[in-house]
Formats: structure tokens, C-alpha cells, sequence
């Protein structure tokens, strides 16, 4: 739930658009936010958690749950990467990261809602659970990954983004998910190859806006 920084006290952010971001290292929800604040070109305070199993005092006065991302936006605090990267086009505008036609804007909050339901939750199963699954389950979820990676490969016949060729929060929102089980699972990647799906990854990786959230996560 989004709450006032008036509520919460403190926290002064020192840039013109007075943004700051609570993050953490490699957070895929978090690379979601640096990527549309870069990609926008934002001047942007991070606050870097150091260890999520003990947060700081300042984020749980903005995040009594101790979770990141969180935003602040002069005197307003929000959490929920999807909601900031979304609060975030449609108060900078500039350059345009979702489609203005409403079917096309509906089909990107699809391939958001497949990868916080379907997706993430059987990504976290295969990369952590695997091996403590039920063989039959074991087969269940291999298929389910199977069918992700063809939705993927389909998708990615019409163009080199998700909707279609325009760069969009819909790839903005996926592929930090993609990245990790890319990275997790070689074997996977070997396995089933997807060809179109690690151009794609490729593609997103290569632009300006990835390697400068990498390069704050990671300074060289
Ligand atoms: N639904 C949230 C999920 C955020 C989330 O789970 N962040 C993780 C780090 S990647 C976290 O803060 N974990 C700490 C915790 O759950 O206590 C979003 O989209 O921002």
C-alpha cells in the first residue's frame, strides 16, 4: 500500500526529480525499475540494502515488510515493481514504454500476470525444489517450464520484443525472470535451446539502460 512520507518522517531526496529507490543488488523486481528509470533517463537516488535477512531501519519505515523495490516520489512512498515501472510511464512519459492502444496495453499486463503467476512461481520451484519433488511432479514441472519456453519462442517469431518489435514494460517485466534461468539452469538451456528467446535476452542486455543498471549494481 502506497503511504506518505509525511506518515513516515525522514528522507530527502538530492536529485531534480527528487527520486530515490530502495534497492538490492540483483533483485529482479528492482532491475525492473532501474531499467525503465534508466531507460528513461531519470536522475535517481539508490539506497542499496545491504542483506534483505536484515533490513535497514530506513527501508522498513518505508517498507514495514523489509522488501525492495520501494519508490519515493517527493512525499510518496510505492512499493510493487510493477506498479512503480507503471506510476513511472505515466508520469514521465518520455520515451514511451507501453503501447497507448488499450488492447495492446492489456496484452502487456498479460505477460505480466503470466510471470508473477505461472512463470516466477515454477521458475523458484525449478531452480530451488527440483530435486525434492515427487518424480511425477518432477514431470509436471518439467513440462510446465517446457510450455514457458515455447510461449517464449512463439511470442518471439512476431518480432523482437514481446509485443511484437517495440521495446516494452512487457519485456521490462520478464525477462530479469528469463535472465535467472538462464543463468540458474545450464543444462535446462542446453536441453531445450531457445533459440529466439536468448537473441531476445541478448537484444535487452545489450542496450544502454542494462548495462548501466549493471554497472551501479556492479561497479566495475
Ligand atoms: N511483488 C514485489 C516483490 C518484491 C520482492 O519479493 N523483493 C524481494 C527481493 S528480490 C524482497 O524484498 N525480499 C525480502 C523479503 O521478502 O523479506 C515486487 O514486485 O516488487
Amino acid at each position: 500500500m502506497a503511504i506518505s512520507l509525511k506518515e513516515t518522517g525522514k528522507l530527502v531526496a538530492d536529485n531534480k526529480t527528487n527520486l530515490i529507490l530502495h534497492s538490492y543488488r540483483r533483485c529482479p523486481f528492482a532491475i525492473r525499475v532501474r531499467m525503465v528509470l534508466e531507460e528513461k533517463n531519470l536522475p535517481y537516488t539508490v539506497i542499496e540494502e545491504k542483506s534483505l535477512s536484515h533490513p535497514s531501519m530506513e527501508l522498513l519505515r518505508v517498507s514495514p515488510e523489509g522488501k525492495v523495490p520501494v519508490l519515493l516520489h517527493q512525499d510518496f512512498v510505492l512499493p510493487e515493481s510493477a506498479i512503480i515501472t507503471e506510476y513511472l510511464e505515466e508520469t514521465f512519459p518520455e520515451p514511451q514504454l507501453s503501447p497507448s492502444d488499450p488492447k495492446n496495453k492489456a496484452e502487456m499486463r498479460l505477460w505480466t500476470a503470466w510471470c508473477h503467476h505461472q512463470f516466477k512461481p515454477d521458475l523458484d520451484l525449478y531452480k530451488y525444489k527440483l530435486d525434492q519433488l515427487a518424480q511425477q511432479d518432477q514431470e509436471a514441472l518439467l513440462a510446465r517450464m517446457q510450455s514457458h519456453i515455447r510461449k517464449f519462442e512463439n511470442q518471439l517469431r512476431y518480432g523482437d520484443f514481446l509485443l511484437e518489435n517495440k521495446f516494452s514494460l512487457a519485456d521490462i517485466h520478464v525477462f530479469p525472470f528469463f535472465r535467472q534461468l538462464s543463468k540458474a539452469r545450464q543444462d535446462f538451456m542446453e536441453k531445450f535451446n531457445p533459440t529466439l528467446s536468448m537473441q531476445w535476452l541478448d537484444r535487452i542486455q545489450s542496450r544502454t539502460s542494462f548495462e548501466r543498471v549493471m554497472r551501479k549494481v556492479e561497479p566495475a
